[in-house]
């Protein structure tokens, strides 16, 4: 009796580690995750989820192999009594033979339909009049997004046309980072010192549609805090951002407004040494904040653009987001005077 106790007890927390599993696994429905790789909205995608599907009905299969054959051999072989042991053999051609070409044969076919989906992709226009190439960068713990032919630098929302192929070019400041858009793309690592190449296409149906994003390799401390956005446009919507975008402005502020003061705080206060404005600035350690105001999100998508949360984060940006600016990575408390967030956030509400 006791025995029999003893057994269901330590099959108890493996019993509810697998319960709670499949009960949290179900908790979310397709249109709340934003970053659902099952759910591709874009042709590369949707490439990717076909190739997906059947490599996991295969692993589905062996998986269910092997597990009823390991539980088949732990009841049938078990120890029944103090001397048995099982019949002693050695080798079974047939059988190393089987478990040798089986494997061998899956992963042949895994691999071939593999490799058409390699070449699939690579077919993707990489340069030409539908191409459209990016620069992308990954900092810690942010994304910047440079447009070579425009001269657009941007933060964190990378704006894009239907119906071009977007050429992501890369690269990375600092560590190891990889860029992650799953419903419209695949995953690539930003190297240091490497330029890699991914494409982005997206369906007519996308346009005016936002989809998420996140660095997926983990790349210190606020690496769960590197989000980012994909801002699809139709190509007319997408040649007013790009107008804004270009556009530049005058920050011949007057002196005694709030964003007078602001802009001027700006300068005295350092953050122009991190931050670049067009024609202002010329900061390289921050987001490009030229037209901070057209983007919704900062601070690698993890806060809405409003005058609440700059507020919280020109307070303490570190308690905000964890970040090491002792060590140079992310922006420190520069211990700024209430007076003096309200006037830099009425210059940074000229920004747009
Ligand atoms: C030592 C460099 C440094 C200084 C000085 C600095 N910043 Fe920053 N700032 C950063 C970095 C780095 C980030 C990106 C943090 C992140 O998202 O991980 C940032 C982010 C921001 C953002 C969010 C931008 C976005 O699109 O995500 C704003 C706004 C901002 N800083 C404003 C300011 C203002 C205003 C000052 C001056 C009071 C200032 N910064 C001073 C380095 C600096
Ligand atoms: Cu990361």
């Amino acid at each position: 009796m006791t025995q029999l106790l003893g057994r269901i007890r330590r099959l108890g927390l493996p019993g509810a580690i697998l319960l709670a599993g499949v009960a949290l696994s179900a908790c979310g429905k397709n249109t709340v995750q934003p970053q659902n790789v099952l759910d591709p909205k874009a042709p590369i995608a949707r490439d990717l989820d076909r190739l997906w599907d059947p490599v996991f009905a295969i692993a589905v299969v062996v998986f269910v192999i092997v597990e009823v054959l390991v539980v088949m051999v732990a009841i049938r072989f078990r120890r029944r009594g103090d001397d048995d042991s099982p019949k002693q053999i050695h080798g079974n051609t047939a059988m190393e033979f089987g478990w040798t070409a089986a494997p061998a044969l899956i992963l042949a076919v895994v691999g071939f339909f593999t490799v058409i989906n390699i070449g699939k992709l690579d077919a993707y226009p990489k340069a030409g009049p539908d191409v459209m190439r990016v620069n992308v960068t990954g900092h810690q713990w942010w994304w910047e997004f440079d447009y070579p032919e425009t001269g657009v630098v941007t933060a964190n929302e990378l704006h894009i046309p239907v119906g071009k192929t977007i050429d992501v070019r890369l690269a990375s400041a600092d560590v190891i980072h990889s860029f992650w858009p799953p419903k419209l793309a695949g995953k690539l690592d930003a190297v240091p010192g490497r330029l890699n190449h991914m494409q982005i296409k997206t369906d007519a149906v996308d346009a005016g549609q936002t989809f998420w994003g996140q660095c997926a390799e983990y790349c210190g401390l606020s690496h769960a805090n590197m989000r980012l956005k994909v801002v699809v446009h139709t190509p007319a919507s997408y040649a007013a951002w790009e107008e804004n975008q270009t556009a530049s402005a005058s920050y011949a502020l007057p002196a005694d407004t709030e964003a007078g003061n602001g802009a001027a705080l700006f300068r005295s206060k350092g953050c122009g040494g991190c931050h670049t404005i067009n024609g202002y600035t010329a900061g390289k350690v921050g987001p490009n904040l030229t037209h901070f105001m057209s983007r919704e999100v900062f601070a690698g998508a993890i806060f809405p653009n409003d005058v609440e949360s700059l507020r919280a984060w020109l307070r303490d940006p570190p308690k905000m987001k964890p970040m090491m600016p002792n060590n140079g990575l992310g922006m420190p408390n520069l211990n700024l005077a209430e007076t003096e967030i309200s006037d830099l956030i009425a210059f940074l509400q000229t920004l747009k």
